[in-house]
């Protein structure tokens, strides 16, 4: 509990609490699993550097069914608005860039010395999306107080089914342990809650996402199917050109801009919004007057863009910084072009102009009214 509820002026941004949530340890609940997840994240680690072997050199597809049936026991007892405390790293698409992943985590730390948590796309599009996936898993089986697991677009039958996961299950261990995968993604947490202040999804806001108590209440197993709050949470989009609710040009969800964002911090008592999704060309972009933060978390993005890649850090009084990990050469073979700043977003300058004011929130939250 905090000491000081004295000091919290009307309007201001609370202190977080500093109640310490008790630690699990794998390790003594249940030694012989710690070992096992130790040994599993071993092997993984191997394949890092070396892409002459993949993930079947060193895991059979019966142990890595074992590892899915763990985790999705651990996302279900886990609320659908899976809530974290600051400090904590935010982290945004993968898109099995295994070996991208592994540069980042050189870079940022890893779990269990830093707390993470990842807002979806772990598979599709990169070659590597089961060895990124099986590892997060292992991780969390392991560390499931240090790092968090949110679930993205990707993270669907209907989608990864087209974008290179489906395949990459079929070569590397059948399609049989695609279904698996599917029946885990049903189960992960759809949103995440930090500190009670920071709301995190993979996609954005919905209009039917009226307090927090709607994230919770999705029962699981769910499958997001072609619209409704679920494809909201994974597929919306935010804009700098208007205030409202337009139509995506995905074709699919929605796209909000500025007055829905400051309408939804006011009505969920939040301060911001980290979301994924989009590739920026930083790895990280302001947006919609400060209140909402794009992540990317792998540089060169489909061997096709030369964004950077970048992490969200959330300091215990929620003050922001950034980590960004620029992007290797590219081979002269490599085709290379840049990323639009927001794909879909043709206001650059406010984006841009909203980037270079960076603040900590924590400390402007009561004065925000008389900004922008
Ligand atoms: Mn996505």
């Amino acid at each position: 509990m905090s000491a000081d509820a004295n000091n919290n002026k009307p309007g201001s941004v609370e202190e977080p609490k500093s109640k310490e949530t008790p630690k699990f340890d794998l390790a003594k609940e249940n030694p012989r699993c710690a070992e096992w997840m130790d040994d599993c994240i071993k092997r993984l680690n191997s394949l890092y550097k070396d892409t002459s072997i993949n993930i079947c050199g060193v895991m059979s597809g019966h142990e890595i069914i074992a590892i899915i049936r763990l985790v999705e026991n651990i996302f279900m007892e886990e609320s659908n608005l899976c809530e974290a405390e600051a400090p904590i790293k935010v982290v945004g698409d993968i898109h099995a860039q295994y070996q991208d992943l592994n540069r980042l985590f050189d870079l940022i730390g890893r779990v269990p010395e830093e707390k993470l948590m990842f807002l979806g796309d772990y598979v599709d599009r990169g070659p590597q999306g089961i060895e990124v996936v099986v590892l997060l898993f292992c991780l969390k089986i392991r560390y499931r107080d240090r790092i968090f697991l949110l679930r993205g677009n990707h993270e669907t039958p209907s989608v990864n089914k087209i974008y290179g996961f489906y395949v990459e299950c079929q070569y590397k261990y059948g399609v049989g342990l695609w279904w698996d995968f599917q029946a885990c993604f049903n189960r992960i947490p759809m949103a995440g809650l930090i500190s009670k202040k920071v709301l995190c999804m993979h996609g954005g806001l919905s209009p039917e996402l009226v307090n927090l108590d709607t994230i919770r209440n999705i029962p699981r197993p769910c499958e997001p199917l072609d619209r409704g709050l679920l494809i909201d949470l994974l597929w919306s989009d935010p804009t700098n050109k208007g205030e409202g609710w337009f139509h995506s040009i995905r074709g699919i969800s929605y796209m909000f801009g500025k007055g829905v964002v400051e309408q939804a911090c006011k009505s969920l008592d939040i301060d911001l919004i980290i979301r994924a999704h989009q590739v920026v060309q930083d790895g990280y972009e302001m947006m919609t007057g400060r209140r909402l933060i794009t992540v990317f978390s792998v540089p060169n993005y489909c061997a096709q863009f030369t964004n950077a890649a970048a992490v969200v850090c959330l300091n215990a009084n929620l003050q922001i910084s950034f980590q960004q990990m620029l992007p290797p050469a590219l081979p002269d073979s490599c085709k290379a072009k840049a990323a639009p700043a927001i794909a879909v977003d043709l206001n650059l300058e406010a984006a841009r102009a909203d980037k270079e004011t960076i603040k900590p929130f924590a400390k402007e939250g009561s004065k925000e009214g008389g900004k922008s």
